[in-house]
């Protein structure tokens, strides 16, 4: 799964990428500091089923803290987009296209109106970040039709001509953007487009971008910047709107480097850190300073945001679920780790497709699953849940 960090430039995407990666990225309030694109491991937040077994689990990816499994995601960085950017402008368009791979899109505007939509630092609350959003959208959508558009002339002659299943055919056309048959057939269907498509006008494949867009790449409004005063203002004002959430990338990384250095004990997406015992006298003035500030912000707040904007694009946009392979009598792998693996899997994933998640042997094997939570024997269509622990039984 790949999620991609979109918006104007200095709106704060790299500070949000390496917020959630830990990764080492350029940030500054220059705009286009990125030039180009980056992915990195950023994690969804879960219960962790080790609880319900007693036990505490060893991850072989991610981590596991108070029994919140953190399981990896992968997050792309990309520069700033600015007006204009799908014929060229700014950064060019050409780092779009890395983002044909993600499932889903957050766009990071900076909610505090202090940045414009070039990336220059304004007065606070002066630059309407409404405007940010229909402007991404309207870019994305030209980006799509431009892609669209390559060859279409050809495509559309020989589909008319050969009288070739439409669905198919654009399925074919635009797998780059991720377009399966079902995609395209909705997107036909929801906009009333005939079956000819060389009779189709240039707004209805302005239209039919639009709506490809919309359904390949969901979107979450990261309100970011929420930190700065007045922020708040702009946020209440937008998200009766839009589908936003209010972040601050700029504390989730204070408190992720403090942690990384152990100064602080903290768990992503909480609402508190604890400061460690023998750090307390050792702290800087400043640094005791930017903690109390953090703490202040958290119990306003009740988190950064960062996870929050996490786990609602990976389970709700995308409405992935997460199961564990484990065996009946042994949670542990050949090497002794406890629950090592994780897996996100599509909703209505059944046990067959989690057998070949894991390996193609598993699946070309398949006998039946066990779950192991109750020790019942399931079918290979056995529909997954979130939390379940399955033991695939196979032939060899
Ligand atoms: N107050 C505050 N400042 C932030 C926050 N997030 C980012 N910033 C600041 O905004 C400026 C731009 O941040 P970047 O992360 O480099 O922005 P970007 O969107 O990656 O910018 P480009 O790479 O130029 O497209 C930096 O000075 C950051 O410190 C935040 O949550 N709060
Ligand atoms: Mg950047």
């Amino acid at each position: 799964m790949l999620i991609g960090l979109v918006g104007g430039p200095s709106k704060g995407k790299s500070t949000f990428f390496k917020a959630a990666t830990l990764a080492e990225v350029e940030i500054s309030a220059r705009p286009f500091t990125t030039l180009s694109a980056k992915e990195g491991e950023a994690y969804v937040k879960v219960d962790c089923v080790d609880k319900e077994f007693k036990t505490q689990c060893n991850p072989r990816y991610g981590f596991c803290l108070n029994h919140k499994r953190f399981v990896p995601v992968k997050l792309m960085d990309v520069p700033g987009l600015v007006e204009g950017a799908s014929e060229g402008k700014g950064m060019g368009n050409q780092f779009l296209d890395s983002l044909n791979e993600a499932d889903a899109l957050i766009h990071i505007i900076d909610i505090s109106g202090s940045t414009d939509k070039n990336g220059n630092q304004v007065e606070k609350l002066s630059h309407d970040p409404e405007e940010d959003i229909k402007f991404l959208e309207k870019e994305l959508d030209q980006w799509y039709l431009r892609i669209i558009k390559k060859g279409w002339d050809k495509f559309s002659r020989t589909v008319t001509q050969t009288n070739l299943d439409i669905k198919k055919s654009l399925a074919k056309q635009l797998s780059g953007l991720r377009v399966n048959e079902e995609t395209a057939q909705e997107s036909i269907k929801s906009l009333n487009l005939n079956h000819n498509p060389s009779s189709w006008s240039g707004q209805d494949l302005f239209n039919l971008a639009r709506e490809l867009r919309k359904r390949t790449k969901p979107i979450i409004i990261a309100a970011n910047k929420i930190d700065i005063e007045g922020a708040k203002f702009n946020f209440e004002k937008l998200k009766e709107k839009y589908e936003m959430i209010a972040c601050s990338a700029e504390v989730e990384l204070a408190l992720r480097e403090a942690a990384k250095h152990e100064l602080i004990k903290y768990v992503p997406g909480e609402d508190k850190f604890e400061i460690k015992k023998d750090n307390e006298n050792k702290l800087s003035s400043d640094k005791k300073n930017a903690l109390h500030f953090i703490e202040q912000f958290l119990e306003e707040n009740k988190s950064t945001g960062i996870q929050d904007i996490l786990n609602k694009i990976v389970f709700e946009k995308l409405k992935y679920i997460y199961v564990f392979p484990g065996g009946v009598n042994n949670l542990k792998d050949s090497e002794g780790r406890i629950i090592p693996d994780c897996f996100l899997l599509e909703e209505g994933s059944t046990a067959l497709d989690f057998a070949y998640k894991i390996h193609k042997d598993l699946g070309d094997n398949f006998v039946k699953a066990i779950n192991v939570k109750d020790k019942k024997p399931i079918g290979r269509d056995y529909k997954l849940k979130n939390r379940d622990v399955i033991e695939v039984v196979t032939r060899k």
